[in-house]
């Protein structure tokens, strides 16, 4: 059931805003809801930042919903998305909460997730064995967010303009390495490392994110990539969060954890990938 997240209050300006309760048949847009009057919120922060829209009201606002727009895409994964009385709608369906919240864009708000994996070993150097399932562990490069203090993958959002495959080693470099405390040639080091350790990765997800930020008119979407590091090379680097990560370390993977947003299902389909315990 996606909208899981629709029962949490969406933090921003310091307060918090209730949504409205839903019950999981009340999701959908199809089913009529009557007396559906959700609060209307759009945070303060949002108000004059260059990566943010305007207001959906604005008059110099003509944005071009379902397409490229200039350096924004307003494509979504999932489709078509229908745009009422200037703004777009949740294609999952309601989520208790209308306006954008905290999330800068009208409709889709793209980001990239890296799923940067090994094998768990024992102290001897031996490769990890789940004693149940008789499967390989497999670790996951997790950070702790600094807004709700989940465990997460270390992903963000697409800047505009920028191509999928710079964002994944770009946020893996500032949430997990550290790399906006760097100096610029100890940062240009660590992005040629990055360039060949993320050379090859298999997509495994692409698609909406039960975001806790998302509402009616606004709401996340990813395209996930695994980075599998068979030879330690990936081992070698020191992690140390940064950015919006306030933690960082390899996290054995397993059906029982409880990650941010939609993460853990993220993760799920990489055990699959890789034949892992789950
Ligand atoms: C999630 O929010 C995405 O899957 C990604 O991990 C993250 C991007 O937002 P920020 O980390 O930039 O807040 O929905
Ligand atoms: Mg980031
Ligand atoms: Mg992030």
């Amino acid at each position: 059931v996606w909208q899981i997240q629709a029962c949490c209050a969406v933090n921003g300006d310091g307060i918090k805003v209730q949504r409205f309760h839903l019950e999981p048949d009340q999701i959908s847009w199809e089913n009529p809801l009557k007396d559906y009057n959700p609060p209307d919120y759009t945070s303060e922060s949002l108000f004059n930042k260059p990566w943010a829209d305007k207001d959906s009201g604005d008059k110099s606002f003509a944005p071009r919903w379902n397409e490229k727009d200039g350096n924004v895409d307003r494509r979504s994964f999932i489709g078509y998305y229908q745009v009422v009385s200037g703004r777009p709608l949740n294609p999952i369906g309601r989520t208790g909460i209308q306006g954008r919240g905290v999330l800068g864009k009208w409709g889709p708000n793209h980001a990239a997730d890296p799923v940067v994996t090994r094998w768990a070993c024992t102290d001897g150097g031996d490769i990890k064995m789940d004693e149940t399932t008789r499967k390989r562990i497999l670790q996951f490069v997790a950070i702790q967010r600094g807004d709700t203090g989940e465990w997460a993958l270390p992903g963000g959002m697409v800047d505009p303009g920028e191509v999928v495959s710079e964002t994944l080693k770009r946020e893996f470099m500032e949430e997990a390495l550290n790399s906006l405390m760097l100096a610029e040639s100890d940062k240009d080091d660590l992005k040629k490392k990055i360039e060949l350790l993320f050379k090859h990765g298999d997509e495994v997800y692409r698609g909406y994110v039960d975001d806790p930020r998302n509402t009616d008119n606004s709401w996340m979407e990813t395209v996930a990539v695994n980075f599998h590091d068979d030879n330690g090379d990936l081992t070698l680097l020191e992690l140390k969060a940064g950015d919006d990560a306030i933690n960082v370390r390899w996290v054995d993977i397993n059906r029982d954890l409880k990650l941010y947003a939609s993460h853990s299902s993220i993760i799920e389909k990489v055990v699959k990938l890789r034949d892992a315990s789950w």
